[in-house]
């Protein structure tokens, strides 16, 4: 591979990588809408007691899927993303 391709490459996925840090909220919004809602519910429970998918449930970062995660949801259940707009 021509090393402009490869570098290239490497940047594309970086970017990609960086895309996704952003896409992580603060609020449990999982599917990006501006809210806390059953939509969200039901990515966490199609990951339950497995690994993060995508987009990841894991909202207590500790690489499964379980109670932990159900619990920062319920936390902020039925609110709006402050500040997100949609
Ligand atoms: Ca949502
Ligand atoms: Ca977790």
């Amino acid at each position: 591979m021509p090393l402009n391709n490869y570098l290239g490459s490497v940047v594309e996925e970086t970017t990609w990588l960086d895309s996704v840090v952003m896409a992580m909220p603060d609020f449990p919004d999982i599917n990006n809408d501006c809210f806390v809602n059953l939509e969200d519910f039901a990515i966490l429970a199609s990951q339950w007691q497995d690994n993060p998918g995508i987009p990841s449930a894991d909202l207590y970062p500790d690489g499964i899927i379980d109670l932990k995660d159900l619990n920062v949801l319920i936390e902020y259940w039925f609110q709006r993303v402050p500040g997100c707009l949609q």
